[in-house]
């Protein structure tokens, strides 16, 4: 877009004088001549942005206890990366079916990981005959001196069941629960009617135990093989899954032309897909929407146009305090930050920022701040960005530099 250059040079500027405020920002933000005007733009927004590091291919990241940043590359690297220091791989990371939507993709934390340092990831993996299919592993981190680290005793506890043709949709999102359990949001690999088969794990939203065997307490747990995984069906690609601060799970996900969702996660339910959408199919086919079959769960929110959620988060921290319980979303082809406000079960799209490149994912900070990872442009990289508070000018105390915004006109409509 027309102010790249601007953009860049921000960028450069960043690299010369560190990530993050400090206290000549002023001079350092003037001293992107000719971004006044985008600054002013950029000073609309509740938040200043800041371009922190950059990633080849990024698809997820998670803050370790110490404030690091561990960081998946889809090509198969994780990343270590020191806030305002060196970006280190951490070796050991599993062999990944690169290629498509998929490569390396989640990575979370063991909620005793201070204790055990056991980590999480998923990751499309290769099978028989050219099939693909998304798998789960843990395996120990250990740190080292020089910011890096290493995984070792890795072990494989969750696959796709069956492995299909095919490199998209794989879905994969993973988060351990307030109830210890971990949770798998399972794409449907654009295959559409393994949504509804409950003898595939495919386009359904998983819980598990730490291990991979399956609680007792699960809705189909005595159907026994992947059936007792289930814990929703009729999905068909969910991206995001957490629970708000009430202990509602909810998930979003990538609807086909049009109908993207944003659902309450409610127990052995079923969401519809490919049955209903109310979205339709790309080849022009019409799918009826949702309110044509109440017995499916309908979603409390969803676009057409589409946003292409990625991933949120539910925020809770101090930075933002008018957000504590909104959800944010980061959009792909919406190259939108969405916010969405909920009352109960009911949710609204509240607010979307134009970020002006794809949104990949979206984390909350230990401090409260908002980091987001766009995701990779043209072989140029996806770059870290953190959002903190914009602070009125009158009692500024501090200034991060303000990336020129012309790149990411406001777009405050829907
Ligand atoms: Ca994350
Ligand atoms: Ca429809």
């Amino acid at each position: 877009m027309s102010n790249l250059p601007t953009f860049a040079r921000a960028a450069t500027l960043l690299a010369t004088y560190g990530v993050a405020s400090c206290s000549g920002a002023d001079s350092t933000a003037g001293a992107i001549a000719g971004a006044a005007a985008a600054e002013r733009n950029a000073s609309d927004r509740p938040f200043t942005t800041t371009v922190v590091a950059q990633f080849n291919e990024p698809w997820a990241m998670t803050f370790l206890p110490d404030g690091r940043l561990l960081v998946t590359e889809k090509k198969g690297a994780l990343k270590l990366y020191t806030i305002g220091g060196p970006v280190r791989e951490v070796t050991g990371a599993p062999t990944v079916a690169y290629g498509g939507q998929g490569g390396l993709g989640d990575v979370v934390l063991h909620p005793n990981f201070a204790k055990n340092g056991l980590v999480y990831l998923s990751y499309a993996e290769a099978g028989e005959g050219g099939t693909r299919g998304a798998a789960v592993a843990r395996a120990k981190l250990t740190l080292d001196a020089n910011g890096g680290g290493a995984l070792s005793n890795p072990q494989v506890i969750w696959r796709q069941v069956p492995k299909v043709s095919g490199s998209g949709h794989y879905g994969h999102r993973i988060l351990f629960g307030p109830d210890g359990h971990l949770w798998i949001s399972s794409g449907e690999r654009q295959q559409f009617d393994p949504a509804q088969d409950m003898n595939a794990n495919l386009g359904k939203i998983l819980r598990l135990n730490e291990d991979g065997s399956v609680p007792a307490d699960n809705p189909f747990a005595g159907k026994g093989g992947v059936t007792a995984q289930i814990w929703t069906l009729g999905h068909r690609n969910p991206l995001g899954i957490n629970f708000d601060a009430q202990g509602r799970l909810w998930n979003i996900e990538m609807g086909p032309r049009g109908g993207d969702e944003l659902n309450v996660v409610v127990r052995g339910a079923n969401y519809g897909y490919p049955i209903v959408s109310n979205g339709d199919h790309y080849d022009g086919r019409t799918i009826p929407d949702h309110d044509t079959r109440p017995e499916f769960k309908a979603p409390a929110v969803w676009w057409t146009p589409v946003i292409s959620p990625a991933s949120f988060v539910f925020y809770s921290g101090s930075e933002f305090p008018a957000w504590r319980g909104d959800a944010l979303i980061g959009g792909l082809s919406s190259k939108a930050l969405v916010r969405v406000e909920f009352d109960g079960e009911k949710a609204r799209e509240a607010e979307r920022f134009d970020m002006g490149e794809r949104i990949r994912e979206v984390e909350q900070g230990p401090d409260g701040a908002l980091w987001l990872l766009e995701d990779e442009k043209d072989g140029s990289g996806g770059r870290l960005l953190k959002l903190r508070r914009q602070v009125e000018p009158g009692r500024r105390t501090e200034t991060a530099v303000k990336l020129p915004s012309a790149a990411a006109p406001r777009m405050w409509t829907r």
